[in-house]
C-alpha cells in the first residue's frame, strides 16, 4: 500500500510517545475493569469505526465575504485524494471519501485506481443542483428539482442518475441529494406546487437507483434560500423517504437546524422508524457555520452517539447510518482540522460505549433523573484518549496525528508543487 508520508516519519513519532501511551492505556483499563468494561472491546469497535472525508473539505472554504486560500490546495481530485491518503495514513479512522459532482468530475476508472493506490473507498456520491456548471443549458438561480419549468428539473434529474452512473464505477453505495430551492420572499413560491414538484423528480431518481444502493436526502432549514426551503426540516425529510421507498433514508447535517434544537432527539425519531441514513458531522454555533465537528459543543456531539450506540447495541431495525464529516476551514489546515475532526467522532463514539446502559435503563424506570443524567456525564467525563491513540497505533497510523503531520512537512511539499490558487468554489452545503 502506497502512502503520502513515509512509514518511518510515523514510526520516529510514535516512538517518542508509545511508552507513555501504553501506560495511560493500562491505567485506562484498570479504571474500566473496576467498572465491569473490558477496554480492548472497546478498543475493537472503535479500530472498526470511520468516518468519511469530503473531497470539498480538504480544500480552504470561505465565506460570502471572503476566501483566504491556503498553501498547497489541491488543484484537482487527484490532489484531493492525496489528501485524503494522508488523513487516513495518519488517523486510520477515514478510509472512503465522499465526492461531489461536478467539482470531482474525473475519468472514473482512473479515480478509483489513484483511491485504491492508498486503500481508500468511496462513500456517499453527492449531486449538485445548487450552482450553474460552466456551460450547463438551463439555470438553478429559481431551483432545480422543484423548479416550475420541467426542463429545468429534467436537467436535475439526469445530473443525478449521471452521479449514480459515476458512483457504480467507483463502487460507491448511497447518493446524497441536498439541493438548494427554496424562497427568498413570501409569496414567492406555492410551498405545496414546489414539494410536489419535487417529489416528482425525486422518483424518476429513486427509480435509477441500483438495488443494493441507498439514497439520502438531507435538509436544511435556511440558506441559500433564506425565507423558505423546499426540504427544510426532519419532518418533511421523513416525509420524503416514505414517499419514496425502502431504499430512501433521511441524512442528519448537524449545522443544518436551528439553534437549540434537539438533534438528539430526532436522531432517536429516525432510528425507531428506520429512516436514519447517515449524519454529516460538523459543529456550529449560530447557524450553519460547518465548523470542526466536536469544536463548540462536543457534549451535544457525546448525545448524538449515545443515541447511536442504543441503536447497535439493541439491534434496531435499518440502522447502518453513513459517517462523513462535512465541514469548511477558513482559517486552519484542512488536513489538520479533518484529522482532529474525524477523532473527535471516534471520541464521541468510545464515549458512548461506555454508558452504563443497564443502570441508566433503572434509573430511568425509577425517574431517578439526576443519576440517570449522571450516568450519561459518567461516560462522558471519562478520557478516552489512550483508546483513541491505540487503535491508530495498533493501525499504523500516528498516536499524534497533527505532530506527525507537521513533523513530515507534508504541506510545505505540496505547497511547492501545487500552484497557489485565487477564489474558488464555497464548501457549504
Ligand atoms: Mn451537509
Amino acid at each position: 500500500m502506497e502512502t503520502m508520508i513515509s512509514g518511518g516519519a510515523v514510526e520516529k513519532s510514535n516512538a517518542d510517545r508509545e511508552k507513555a501511551l501504553r501506560a495511560d492505556y493500562a491505567s485506562l483499563g484498570a479504571q474500566l475493569d473496576r467498572r465491569g468494561i473490558a477496554i480492548d472491546a472497546i478498543l475493537a469497535k472503535v479500530e472498526a469505526f470511520g468516518v468519511a472525508i469530503p473531497s470539498w473539505g480538504v480544500g480552504t472554504g470561505g465565506t460570502r465575504f471572503a476566501r483566504f486560500p491556503g498553501q498547497g490546495e489541491p488543484r484537482d481530485v487527484f490532489d484531493k485524494v492525496e489528501d485524503c491518503a494522508v488523513i487516513n495514513q495518519l488517523t486510520r479512522a477515514t478510509p472512503t471519501v465522499s465526492l461531489h459532482i461536478p467539482w470531482d468530475k474525473a475519468d472514473a476508472s482512473r479515480l478509483k485506481q489513484a483511491a485504491a493506490r492508498f486503500g481508500l473507498g468511496f462513500d456517499a456520491m453527492n449531486s449538485n443542483t445548487f450552482s450553474d456548471a460552466s456551460g450547463q443549458r438551463q439555470s438553478y438561480k429559481f431551483g432545480s428539482l422543484s423548479h416550475a419549468d420541467p426542463a429545468v428539473r429534467r436537467q436535475a434529474v439526469e445530473h443525478n442518475i449521471e452521479c449514480i452512473e459515476i458512483g457504480k464505477t467507483l463502487g460507491s453505495k448511497a447518493l446524497t441529494v441536498w439541493i438548494g430551492d427554496g424562497s427568498n420572499f413570501p409569496g414567492q413560491v406555492n410551498f405545496a406546487r414546489a414539494f410536489e414538484r419535487y417529489l416528482d423528480a425525486m422518483k424518476d431518481i429513486y427509480a435509477a437507483l441500483p438495488g443494493d444502493w441507498r439514497l439520502f436526502t438531507e435538509h436544511k432549514m435556511y440558506e441559500p434560500a433564506f425565507y423558505s426551503t423546499v426540504v427544510q426540516d426532519w419532518g418533511t425529510n421523513y416525509i420524503i423517504s416514505k414517499e419514496l421507498g425502502d431504499k430512501a433514508y433521511c441524512l442528519v447535517d448537524l449545522g443544518h437546524h436551528a439553534p437549540n434544537v434537539n438533534i438528539e432527539m430526532i436522531v432517536s425519531r429516525l432510528i425507531q422508524f428506520g429512516k436514519l441514513g447517515g449524519f454529516h458531522f460538523n459543529d456550529s454555533k449560530y447557524g450553519d457555520d460547518d465548523l470542526d465537528a466536536g469544536s463548540i459543543d462536543p457534549y451535544r456531539l457525546f448525545l448524538v452517539f449515545n443515541e447511536l450506540v442504543d441503536a447497535e447495541l439493541s439491534g434496531a431495525k435499518d440502522f447502518h447510518p453513513a459517517h462523513m464529516l462535512d465541514q469548511s476551514h477558513n482559517v486552519t489546515d484542512p488536513i489538520e482540522s479533518l484529522m482532529l475532526s474525524a477523532v473527535e467522532v471516534q471520541r464521541a463514539y468510545a464515549a458512548a460505549l461506555l454508558v452504563d446502559r443497564k443502570a441508566l435503563e433503572g434509573f430511568q424506570e425509577d425517574n431517578d433523573a439526576l443519576m440517570a443524567t449522571q450516568t450519561l456525564k459518567a461516560a462522558y467525563r471519562t478520557d478516552v484518549e489512550p483508546i483513541l491513540a491505540m487503535a491508530r497505533l495498533n493501525r499504523g497510523g500516528a498516536i499524534d496525528p497533527v505532530a506527525a503531520y507537521r513533523a513530515s512537512g507534508y504541506r510545505q511539499k505540496v505547497a511547492a508543487e501545487r500552484p497557489a490558487s485565487v477564489g474558488g468554489g464555497g464548501g457549504i452545503v
